[in-house]
């Protein structure tokens, strides 16, 4: 796995450290983004090991969440992805260190994918004084500005609206970076989501628009949410392309969204992409999610993304059962060794309350 600390940075960081939390970048790959197609007409090793990686890394790190929640190392909530990784990491996997990421509640690990430090990670659950916002968010709304990973707002939808005003900025600054904005099935119903589309129509944004659709909005069933089948159609009132893939796939969603992130960058507009998924666990962690039959769930967790992409890299003699622990075994230190400086880091002092709120 590449990694590149900038250990001037992680001074900065370092407990108590009265400066700017998002002065000094610190950069983390999870791996090399580099790898495309080979002339077989299939993706690189690199590029499917990189994925791959980054895929254990997101479900390792939401399930260390979970337990450390459920032991009270952290307070507020936590709204687990778990089952939604492939699409996560298939959308955001390929951007660019200058392109956007505007997540949701559900998306603490899509800084993860952009190459946030997991010490960071950690510490914004944690609400140290060491988190890239000191403690200042609900430990599960995180972002990361040296990477420009924006941190959520609470209000469903609200992120659609803040990542379409960066890609209209970007646009007038004719910078040539894209915004990736995640978003639930039940984030469609929202005022601001129809706002948000039609303007990136009009405007023709660098966004893609990424749905995670789980069937279910907290409660609410897919079916008492809208009469479509596919929720990529409501891209036709728009004016722009949208498209449905299998968000446990992937390869799938890499496909979909590279196209689409190109296609933005090159100043020809928005697409709405719709991931099929499913949410394991309940919409937070104080629910029990008696609202599911366990049928349902156990529909899902047979469709889940990882066992389905290490067969196809093993299949194609690219991943070995070795190769696995491996893996699994690097980044499990690399998850102890962040939940210990997150654990070590002081807590925000009192006096400083006020401070870093309007502006860092
Ligand atoms: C305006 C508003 N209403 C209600 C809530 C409480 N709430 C937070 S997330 C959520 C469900 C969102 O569902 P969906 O968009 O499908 O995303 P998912 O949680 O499934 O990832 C609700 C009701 C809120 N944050 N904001
Ligand atoms: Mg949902």
């Amino acid at each position: 796995m590449a990694t590149k600390e900038n250990r001037a940075s992680a001074s900065r960081a370092s407990a108590g450290s009265r400066s700017s939390a998002v002065a000094e970048p610190e950069v983390e790959k999870t791996a090399p983004r580099k790898g495309g197609r080979e002339t077989d007409g299939g993706y690189s090793p690199e590029l499917l090991l990189g994925l791959y990686r980054t895929l254990v890394k997101c479900r390792l790190c939401d399930e260390k969440a979970r337990i450390l929640f459920r032991q009270s190392k952290f307070a507020g909530n936590f709204y687990s992805g778990v089952g939604q990784e492939a699409t996560e990491v298939g959308a955001a996997y390929s951007l660019r260190e200058d392109d956007w990421i505007a997540p949701s509640h559900r998306d603490w690990t899509a800084n993860i994918i952009k190459g946030a430090p997991l010490k960071f990670c950690f510490a914004q659950l944690f609400a140290k004084s060491t988190s890239p916002d000191r403690g200042r968010s609900s430990p599960a709304h995180m972002g990361y500005p040296p990477l420009n990973v924006i941190t959520p707002a609470s209000t469903i939808a609200a992120q659609l609206n803040i990542g379409t005003g960066v890609a209209f900025g970007l646009k007038k600054l004719k910078r040539d970076s894209v915004v990736v904005s995640f978003f639930g099935d039940g984030a469609t119903s929202f005022g601001g989501f129809h706002e948000a589309l039609n303007f990136a129509g009009v405007h023709r944004l660098p966004i893609v628009y990424v749905c995670q659709n789980n069937l279910w909005a907290e409660s609410v069933p897919l079916r008492l949410q809208t009469a479509l089948k596919d929720l990529s159609d409501r891209a036709k009132a728009y004016g722009f392309p949208g498209v449905s893939v299998d968000g446990n796939e992937v390869l799938a969603v890499y496909e979909a969204a590279t196209k689409a992130i190109t296609r933005a960058r090159v100043g020809e507009g928005p697409t709405f992409i719709e991931c099929k998924t499913y949410r394991w666990y309940g919409h937070s962690e104080i629910d029990p999610a008696k609202y599911r039959s366990k049928e349902e769930v156990e529909a899902w967790r047979k469709k889940d993304p990882i066992p389905r992409f290490e067969k196809h890299l093993t299949e194609r003699k690219v991943l070995t059962e070795e190769l696995k622990n491996e893996i699994t075994a690097q980044i499990t230190a690399e998850i102890n060794e962040a939940v210990d400086f997150a654990d070590q880091s002081p807590y925000p002092e009192p006096e400083e309350a006020t401070g870093f709120v309007w502006s860092s």
